[in-house]
């Protein structure tokens, strides 16, 4: 109780760096609405600096149209008059101030309903393709607005919550990271993405070990020892299948860990089979005790997810404060 109150205290006097007690470092919003349509962007919007080094996870969330409301002809109850192709969502999940706003077809990632009329979409009234079609119009810098790149995310499906995750590695003072879109013109769009950044917990980590059946049917073993401090991340991740795959790591480039979820995230380099090179994405979540059927653990190599699962036996611990 007595370092509790300390601990309060500190906070209450502003002593405290924000990451190392609370996982969200910062929120902030790009309305799709940009009525100036000065560019062939909505935004750019900034927030907080990344420290250099250190791994962030950003969710982004929403759902915003290209077009007026008129656009999409009346609601029906089900889906917008004049849909081609998709299923339209009747309003934003988060309205744009002071406009006009109506049915949805699009979200940070993907396109997953569109208009009659609409050039290349729908040309002559005929869809190409069916939805949901990625995007790639969603911008992020992470130099305060030097660069932008479309961020690949952790999971690249269409997500029908409109959600997405992207791990990135700050860059330091004085750049801060920032969020536009790419569309013009910008003053007929609504809706309203919400960004959240969130740091790894400090002192948080994850261990454990168990047994998963791979995307290919075998059964594989995932030993994980990760003793997260900041710099340089310390830890082993062997892995090996039934087939003899061996995948094996002796330090990871970044990791991440949040108490809020029980979820590690850690990347870096791995030999495959002996061979040295092979970039690796490992997410571990820790849903308690036994690891048996409640905690699950991805593994992608060279971007190729080649496991994802719960654990059939085993256990994964978050440990750390
Ligand atoms: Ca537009
Ligand atoms: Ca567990």
């Amino acid at each position: 109780m007595f370092r509790l109150l300390i601990l309060v205290a500190l906070a209450g006097a502003g002593l405290l760096a924000l990451p190392a007690f609370a996982a969200v470092v910062t929120t902030f919003s790009l309305d799709t609405n940009d009525p100036s349509n000065d560019d062939t962007f909505s935004g750019p919007v900034f927030t907080s600096t990344l420290e250099l080094g250190q791994p962030y996870l950003i969710t982004i969330s929403g759902t915003w149209s290209y077009w007026g409301a008129a656009g999409w002809g009346t609601w029906t109850g089900t889906n917008a008059s004049d849909v081609c192709a998709g299923q339209a969502e009747e309003l934003p999940q988060i309205l744009s101030p002071g406009v006009t706003n109506g049915p949805v077809g699009m979200d940070p990632e993907y396109a997953f309903a569109w208009i009659n009329g609409t050039g290349t979409l729908c040309p002559g009234g005929s869809p190409i393709g069916s939805p949901p079609l990625h995007l790639a119009s969603l911008q992020i810098s992470l130099d305060g607005g030097s660069t932008w790149q479309h961020l690949e995310p952790i999971d690249k499906a269409y997500n029908p919550e409109h959600s997405y995750q992207y791990l990135v590695v700050g860059l330091g003072s004085p750049a801060a990271i920032g969020m536009r879109l790419l569309d013009f013109p910008t003053s007929d769009n609504y809706g309203v993405f919400t960004a959240t950044v969130e740091a790894t917990d400090a002192g948080a980590f994850a261990v454990g070990n168990g047994k998963i059946v791979d995307v290919s049917g075998n059964e594989a073993y995932l030993r994980l020892v990760n003793n997260n401090r900041r710099g340089p991340s310390r830890g082993l991740l062997k892995y090996e299948d039934e087939t003899g795959m061996k995948i094996r790591a002796d330090s990871f480039t970044a990791v991440l860990v949040l108490k809020s979820t029980n979820t590690a995230y850690l990347t870096g380099n791995a030999f495959v089979n002996n061979e040295p090179g092979h970039s690796f994405l490992l997410i571990v979540q820790d849903n308690g005790n036994p690891g048996a059927g409640n905690d699950t653990f991805r593994l992608d190599v060279d971007g190729v997810t080649i496991a994802n699962g719960t654990l059939t036996s085993g256990n994964f611990q978050i440990r750390g404060r």
